[in-house]
């Protein structure tokens, strides 16, 4: 039996529920810090069956005064938690911050929290087959491992533009830093296109090495070959950072403006080239199936960053002929922000991206679990992404709307990451009761202590590593999770997991 809550809290007005597992009695206590009951509320009398266990939830929404409570329920007590105005506030710094020591090629510094080491990765690069070198340096390291790859580097960057964008008004603290971080990482994307406008979808060694710092990692840097997904995501980026950045430092904005438009017209005169990892390479692949969405990515944000018609023209064109039943964020599909960014289009692209979006959101909330999630069967790797992503959306919903189901539902999201999940782990390392502490992520294991600020992958169903594979046989999925670092498929860390949480916890702010 256990009871499962947010560990870092909650808002006054939120709704809040707990999901236990078990139920030893028919009423939950709510107990305050002097140990007085505040509060007694029903537990469900229904249960679901979902991932090995009965669960039972208990509405406790009624608590709103701002203070420390546990959770009881016969002898069960859950962790201690608050109720305060700005619970996940330190978590955003962190998670913001984490980006920084992702940085490749440049000294870092220990003051945010993280690991300190000597800058790494800072020779040429050869361009895969040839003896032509490139200068590449900077950008992310994209996760435990210290490849840079440009699709991810654009789901990440798109994720932290709405971020701010959706919470321009708010204005959280955490957020300050995102401009100039988010920059550090654009100066590396411009280095990655050539001149005709295509992009090298990714600059690493040939293997993954082994447990060691950045810095420690000198085998040769190798510039794989233009994809037009890396070119499409790209040049998507590159207008939507353009308009970001036009307030802040007009020339730079210009400069990525032109890049955009270079990539998108290497484009218009280019079939799909999707790429797959040459002979003798064997980092991430960031392979895929289709380019038609980056496409259409990329049309949407070069109309609204230029105004020119034919690039609305595409943009209609495409938008009506692509599937819309799924709206999602991801790596590889990159739908999601199309329909996200086409809402501030005129005319019928705008409102078929306000239905594509609505419909989309629609088909969430019926889906969603007794955790709170929509995602029951089976778990991908990177699944708290997933839940991230799908915050997202129904955040984005809910600001369309007003509609409270949508915004109820994308709390449940963050609840679900930070304590509301079968394990019961809060999912970012350094903060809640229950804590990752062996992320895959190569200086934790070097320091011998895990780095703060970090989202780990979460629950996937497939064991696809080792350590999944030695000790989750026949876990059902929801707890297809270990805090082992040799499970890079259940508890890596990555820049674009970080980054659809911190676009939620904005949204949410
Ligand atoms: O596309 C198929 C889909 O058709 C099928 O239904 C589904 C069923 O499992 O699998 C889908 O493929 C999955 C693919 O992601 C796309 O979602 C693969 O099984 C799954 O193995 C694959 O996982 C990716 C993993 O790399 C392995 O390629 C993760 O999404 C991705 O986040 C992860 O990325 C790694 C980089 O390669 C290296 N750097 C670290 C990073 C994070 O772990
Ligand atoms: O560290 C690598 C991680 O970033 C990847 O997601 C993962 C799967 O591609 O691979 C990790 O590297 C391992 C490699 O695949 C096999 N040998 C051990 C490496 C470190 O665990
Ligand atoms: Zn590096």
């Amino acid at each position: 039996m256990n009871i499962r809550i947010n560990q870092l809290g909650y808002t006054p007005s939120m709704r809040k529920t707990a999901v236990l597992q078990g139920r030893p009695a028919d009423t939950l206590q709510v107990v305050d810090g002097s140990g007085e009951i505040v509060m007694t509320v029903p537990i469900s009398p229904d249960s679901a069956q979902i991932w090995g266990d009965d669960v039972y939830s208990a509405d406790f929404s009624a608590l709103t005064q701002p203070g420390f409570y546990v959770l009881r329920c016969g002898d069960i007590a859950s962790w201690p938690f608050s109720i305060e105005e700005r619970p996940y506030a330190s978590c955003l710094t962190a998670l913001v911050d984490m980006l920084y020591y992702q940085r490749c090629g440049e000294d870092l510094r220990p003051e945010l929290g993280g690991f300190a080491h000597p800058a790494c990765h800072t020779g040429p690069a050869r361009v895969y087959g040839t003896q032509e070198l490139v200068e590449v340096t900077g950008g992310w390291h994209d996760a435990g491992d210290f490849g840079r790859y440009i699709v991810p580097a654009a789901k990440t960057i798109a994720d932290l533009m709405l971020a701010w964008q959706w919470n321009k008004d708010a204005f959280v603290p955490g957020l300050t830093r995102l401009p100039e971080e988010m920059r550090y990482e654009l100066e590396w994307m411009l280095k990655m296109q050539r001149a005709d406008g295509g992009v090298y979808h990714k600059v690493t060694c040939a293997l993954f090495c082994d447990m060691v710092m950045p810095h420690e990692e000198t085998a040769e840097l190798i510039l794989c070959p233009v994809s037009t997904t890396a070119t499409g995501d790209f040049a998507a980026c590159m207008a939507m950072a353009s308009r970001f950045y036009a307030g802040i430092d007009a020339a730079f904005a210009a400069r990525m403006k032109e890049a955009a438009v270079r990539a998108w017209n290497f484009l218009d005169r280019t079939g799909p080239m999707l790429f797959k990892n040459p002979e003798g390479i064997r980092t991430g692949e960031y392979d895929d199936v289709t380019d038609e969405d980056e496409r259409l990515f990329a049309h949407i944000e070069l109309a609204l960053a230029t105004g020119e018609e034919k690039y609305a023209d595409a943009a209609l064109r495409a938008l009506e002929t692509i599937d819309r039943s799924a709206a999602p964020l991801g790596w590889a599909d990159v739908r999601g922000y199309a329909a996200i960014e086409g809402l501030a289009l005129t005319g019928k692209a705008g409102s078929l991206c306000r239905e594509w979006l609505l419909g989309v959101a629609d088909s969430l909330l019926a889906r969603i679990n007794a955790y709170g999630i929509t995602m029951t069967e089976s778990l991908p790797w990177g699944s708290n992404m997933d839940v991230s992503n799908d915050g997202m959306i129904l955040a984005q919903a809910y600001a369309l709307t007003g509609d409270m189901r949508y915004r109820i539902a994308a709390e449940q999201q963050l609840h679900y990451i930070l304590g509301v999940n079968a394990v019961g782990y809060c999912f970012v390392t350094g903060f809640g009761s229950k804590r990752v502490l062996h992320p895959h992520h190569r200086a934790s294991v070097v320091n011998g202590t895990p780095q703060p600020g970090m989202l780990s992958g979460g629950p996937a169903s497939g064991l696809m590593d080792p350590a999944a594979q030695e000790h989750l046989q026949g876990a059902p999925a929801g707890k297809s999770f270990i805090d082992d670092h040799g499970s890079y498929s259940t508890n890596e860390i990555c820049i674009y997991w970080n980054s659809p949480l911190i676009a939620l916890i904005a949204a949410l702010s």
